[in-house]
């Protein structure tokens, strides 16, 4: 479905994009595959994270999610209908090697063999994933991320999966959200492996970042010609009024300092902001850094992915011992309820957000060409027949997307925009609940509908190849 209404703001935002820019759109492994158990896939954190009472809505699972392992076919076909030039997914590691370390899985390697075939059938890129938090339970036995010997399992998982797979994808990122995956899995408890640790969390984030070093390191060395990269989730942050400026800045600072610099200044200038080293020193983390480590982590990119969805407004407070893990090392940070309007999330709308962040990573840190890995909003959509109006998506896409275009002319190197995310999905604690798809899933029967934000995204890509048509 085509509306009169989008014709002209896509033809008019298509132009602002050059020729080459990529417009994609973004899954993950474990909240899309299901076949959980198919083809000798090992278990995940998340597989065992789920069962726990209480930590996911309806405790709900990605045993079936929208079964894209068996109905990859008609999702590729999708794409192809919606124009995309360009497809993320991550590898899940548990049907690589199942145990995490060992024997490698040759059907999960098949597996993706085939949906990379079918990608580039159908003319678009694929751009790979290899951590999207999905790791093997036998290593979180012995600590996950938590335990520097994680370090060496990735490295060998990733030279196998870009070994066997390098031939079909150029652009390989290492790490989806670091932040997540430390602070959110082994800090706050709220995804896998649920721990409420400080000290594991400070751990976790530091050996997650040598990993993607290590990573880089190796599959450099097994093809100089692909494109390496990370994926932190960067925020704005705004500072609130409190009264007391000081206090106000300081708390800004150590939002911004956890959620965007620890990754930034490690990954692209070597080194960690010296309040983490505070951190990493208060808890206990700091024999974790090893002599050299940094050097590692620091490996020259080539391509830095962005995701971004809101902004965090905070305030300072007087310290208060932390009640609750999250306030582990910012017991002087306050956040502020988010400003209106807001996604079912409950997160801000501020895609200006999106373009002062981009123009921030061009004036402060020494960055690659950069993609925005994911970008999208969660909404109470209806299906009501046969269609989608979720027009508040279509319209939270098209004001990002803006705020990209104001950035690429300011400047800044931006090559490509994924929409998170492809399909309605398993959305981590919130279990099936909250829908990001530009593409409805039923999940009774598996059905999929483009949603009026599809369609429009599909206009967009139109417009963009047909301005670029012939140059
Ligand atoms: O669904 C997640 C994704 O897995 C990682 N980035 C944020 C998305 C929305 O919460």
């Amino acid at each position: 479905m085509t509306t009169t209404q989008s014709e002209p703001t896509t033809t008019a935002l298509a132009a602002r994009f050059p020729r080459d820019f990529a417009f994609g759109a973004a899954t993950a492994s474990y909240q899309i595959e299901g076949a959980a158990r198919a083809d000798g896939r090992g278990v995940s954190i998340w597989d065992t994270f789920a069962q726990v009472p209480g930590k996911v809505l309806g405790q709900q699972n990605g045993d079936v999610a929208v079964d894209h392992y068996h109905r990859f076919a008609e999702d590729v076909a999708i794409m192809a209908d919606l124009g995309l030039t360009s497809y993320r997914f991550s590898i899940a590691w548990p049907r690589i090697i199942p145990e995490g370390t060992g024997a490698v899985e040759q059907r999960g390697l098949d597996f993706y063999r085939r949906l990379l075939q079918t990608v580039r059938e159908a003319g678009i890129e694929p751009v790979a994933t290899l951590y999207h938090w999905d790791l093997p339970q036998p290593l979180q036995d012995r600590g996950g991320w938590a335990n520097r010997d994680t370090v060496a399992a990735f490295t060998r998982y990733a030279e196998v999966a870009h070994g066997e797979l390098g031939d079909l994808v150029d652009t390989w990122m290492t790490i989806n959200e670091p932040w997540c995956a430390a602070f959110l899995g082994y800090g706050y408890g709220v995804h896998a492996p649920g721990l409420t640790d400080p000290r594991a969390a400070l751990r976790a984030a530091h050996h997650l970042l040598l990993a993607h070093g290590r990573a880089v390191q190796t599959m450099r060395a097994q093809d100089r010609a692909h494109r390496y990269g990370i994926v932190p989730n960067l925020y704005g942050v705004v500072t609130g009024d409190s009264g007391d400026p000081e206090a106000d800045r300081r708390a800004a600072d150590t939002a911004d300092v956890l959620q965007n610099r620890l990754w930034l200044d490690a990954t692209l200038l070597g080194t960690y902001p010296e309040e983490v080293v505070a951190l990493q020193e208060r808890f206990g983390a700091a024999d974790a850094v090893h002599h050299g480590d940094l050097e590692v982590i620091a490996q020259p990119l080539d391509v830095l992915g962005v995701n971004y969805y809101s902004q965090h407004h905070v305030i300072g407070t007087e310290p208060v011992p932390a009640t609750e893990p999250e306030q582990a090392g910012q017991e002087h940070v306050e956040q502020l309820p988010p400003p209106h309007p807001r996604t079912a999330m409950g997160w801000s709308i501020e895609p200006h957000g999106l373009r002062d962040l981009l123009i921030r990573l061009k004036r402060e840190w020494p960055v690659p060409p950069i993609m925005i890995t994911e970008n999208g909003a969660a909404f109470d959509d209806e299906l009501i027949d046969g269609a989608v109006h979720d027009h508040d998506r279509r319209d939270y896409l098209s004001s990002h997307i803006e705020a990209v275009a104001e950035a690429v002319e300011a400047g800044v190197d931006v090559r490509g925009y994924f929409a998170w995310s492809l399909l309605d999905n398993y959305e981590w604690a919130f279990g099936y609940d909250k829908r990001f798809g530009i593409v409805h899933v039923d999940y009774a029967t598996q059905a999929r509908t483009i949603k009026d934000s599809g369609h429009w995204y599909r206009d967009l890509t139109t417009a963009h190849r047909a301005h670029h048509a012939g140059t």
